[in-house]
């Protein structure tokens, strides 16, 4: 057993004040948190197995559940820098396109990598969330858009785990985009490319989700709902882009599968968020996707609110929409933009993202949930949503190693 003490818990156990315990102590037994409460109540402090208890002095700092990035593209080729300054220069999206601009591009790039090549640029992107006190990445596939590369971006993404602490969930996301080879031909595409993918990801134990991209410039509701009854079949949970662009009616044939998230939401409306409380649905906000676009359609996180619809914030790392790797930042941009409230931003990027991944026992700070701790130098955990480009982490503790 080991008890850390000198702390502030922000255990998010409490439905208000975001679970705050000052002078307080938390006990781990092996990787899972025992007790969690003020010093002067804790039962494992005047024990007699005393010796058998190592105490670890917090020196005052604020400690709250580990982060947990529960959507990203942290594993592809290539980068898009040169075309985000073309376009800053005044060239257009068609110009860039015939040119190999756009999501083509990285598929390029994702296809002419080798493993190694993957894994290695999504270390440096990962290393960014750790430094930052995230235990769990979900890394998507999805710019390989062929059997062979859509499994092995899933393969770069499980290596990341070997390599660092850190847990690593696997989403299927071949439907994704149409690459060129079936320009025309998306519903071929599907039939082809992404249910052999995800069969063969499968067989590999390659995936944890399946996910989509519903949208004018990507796939259907009739196409995605194909993949969505392959994922089904094969017991896997699913998830969904869902009107990011547009409205067109993702949300609904998500939540009618059970979705574990439905992710970006702009476009989304109040019926879109009740039959997101219907199903479970957590609704994952993208705030960098929508700065980097310059978006002007606010999601609905009034009518979240209002149907008890859980909101995660995710940083959607990828090289072309968001190109983020802070989840700090994330935060600060949901507050500002989004006007989530500080509170709601936590909760967000902590039980809520767990449980857009499906994960139960993660994310507070209380009996049996994993001892995934992020200490910090600030007094009141608000200050993690307040302050921009700032990044005031003490320590990562994984499992309760300390
Ligand atoms: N939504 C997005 O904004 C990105 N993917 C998605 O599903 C775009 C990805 C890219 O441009 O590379
Ligand atoms: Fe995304």
């Amino acid at each position: 057993m080991k008890i850390i003490h000198n702390a502030t818990l922000v255990t998010l156990s409490d439905d208000h004040d975001y679970g705050i315990i000052k002078d307080a102590a938390l006990v781990i037994n092996d990787d899972k948190i025992e007790w969690a409460g003020a010093y002067r109540d804790c039962p494992y402090l005047n024990n007699a197995k005393m010796d058998a208890i190592i105490t670890h002095d917090a020196k005052g700092a604020l400690i709250t559940p580990a982060l947990i990035d529960c959507h990203t593209h942290i594993v592809h080729g290539g980068d898009r820098a040169v075309e985000f300054e073309m376009r800053l220069n005044g060239a257009g999206y068609e110009e860039l396109a015939r040119a190999g601009g756009g999501i083509n591009s990285t598929v390029r790039a994702t296809r002419a990598a080798t493993l190694d090549e993957l894994i290695a640029p999504a270390l440096i992107r990962l290393d960014h969330l750790i430094a930052e006190g995230v235990c769990i990445v979900e890394v998507k596939s999805g710019y390989g858009l062929d059997i062979e590369t859509e499994c092995q971006m899933l393969r770069a993404a499980r290596a990341l785990s070997a390599k660092r602490d850190i847990m690593i969930k696997t989403t299927f996301l071949g439907a994704h985009a149409l690459p060129d080879e079936y320009r025309d031909n998306p519903d071929e595409y599907i039939d082809a490319v992404v249910i052999p993918s995800l069969e063969a990801a499968h067989a590999e134990g390659l995936v944890d989700a399946v996910d989509g991209f519903c949208e004018g410039i990507a796939f259907t509701p009739a196409q995605i709902a194909r993949v969505f009854d392959k994922a089904k079949e094969l017991g896997l949970p699913v998830k969904l882009h869902a009107e990011q662009l547009s409205h067109l009616g993702g949300t609904k044939l998500a939540a009618s599968y059970a979705a574990i998230s439905v992710d970006h939401l702009e476009y989304a409306n109040a019926d879109d968020a009740k039959a997101m409380a219907d199903a479970g649905s957590v609704a994952v906000i993208l705030p960098g996707a929508f700065y980097t676009l310059r978006e002007t359609q606010l999601p609905p996180i009034d009518a979240f609110r209002q149907h008890n619809v859980p909101m995660a914030v995710s940083t959607d790392c990828n090289p072309g929409s968001s190109p983020m790797t802070s989840l700090l930042l994330a935060m600060n941009m949901s507050a500002t933009m989004f006007r989530m409230t500080p509170e709601e931003i936590l909760r967000g990027v902590t039980h809520y993202a767990a449980k857009a991944l499906g994960i139960e026992n993660r994310g507070r700070l209380a009996k049996g949930y994993v001892a995934d701790l992020a200490f910090w130098q600030i007094k009141h955990p608000a200050e993690l949503s307040y302050r921009i480009g700032y990044n005031p982490l003490i320590r990562r503790v994984i499992g309760g190693q300390l």
